[in-house]
């Protein structure tokens, strides 16, 4: 199991937030996810087998979001 943080820029109102929540749950591979709005945050923990961190960042970025790190 990994676990990574985004930062994001981008998130301006609570719909992004759940816009964002709900792509991570039907993600396969995401066994947990948060999205925090105030630091636009987003920390997941997933599975490297199934999912990558690459195509995490880039499903968000497919949302209109910019992760401008991870760590
Ligand atoms: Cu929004």
């Amino acid at each position: 199991m990994s676990k990574r943080t985004y930062q994001l820029e981008g998130m301006t109102c609570p719909t992004c937030v759940m816009k964002i929540e709900k792509l991570l749950k039907k993600t396969k591979g995401i066994e947990e996810s948060e999205v925090l709005y105030n630091s636009g945050r987003v920390k997941v923990s997933f599975d490297e087998n199934t999912v990558t961190s690459e195509e995490i960042t880039a499903a968000i970025e497919q949302l209109g979001y910019r992760v401008v790190s991870e760590k």
